[in-house]
């Protein structure tokens, strides 16, 4: 009796952390907002709501984060969601905000980052040819944003 509530437990956390990192559209792993708000707005709610202000630290976080947006959006500028990078910091370099890590990876769209004075934000979008890119942006630019789970 005891063994069999072991193996069940045992069983479920396996299959939660299947769930976790191969589900097949990382919708557990990452929240969409529906609003659309400034980047520091987007950062605060991340927090608020006791999630991570995403971070794309890696080709495997792109592809993740590219699965999630799949099904979530139209392509265009307009449609675009906040990454959280910024080069407020020095003007020149782009550093994720919440581990002030520097962009070991990134996928920014040709002639971008662009850097024009007001472009400090770091957005990700999808283009007409289904192809996510990145770009700055300014960053008091009403956008959707992207948080993830705490990972524990
Ligand atoms: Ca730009």
């Amino acid at each position: 009796m005891i063994n069999s509530v072991v193996y069940v437990a045992v069983g479920l956390i396996v299959l939660t952390t299947v769930r976790i990192v191969f589900g097949c559209d990382f919708a557990d792993k990452y929240v969409i907002s529906n609003q659309r708000v400034t980047f520091h707005d987007a950062y605060v709610r991340c927090r608020q709501h006791g999630f991570d202000p995403v971070e794309i630290l890696s080709e495997h976080d792109e592809k993740e984060i590219e699965a999630v947006l799949k099904n979530e959006t139209n392509y265009g500028w307009q449609n675009a969601f906040w990454i959280f990078a910024t080069n407020l910091g020095d003007k020149k370099n782009y550093y994720w905000l919440d581990s002030g890590k520097p962009l070991f990876y990134s996928k920014f769209a040709a002639g971008q980052p662009s850097n024009v004075e007001q472009e400090n934000c770091l957005e990700i979008w999808k283009t007409s040819s289904e192809i996510f890119e990145w770009n700055d942006a300014p960053c008091d630019t009403k956008l959707r944003f992207i948080c993830k789970y705490r990972q524990l």
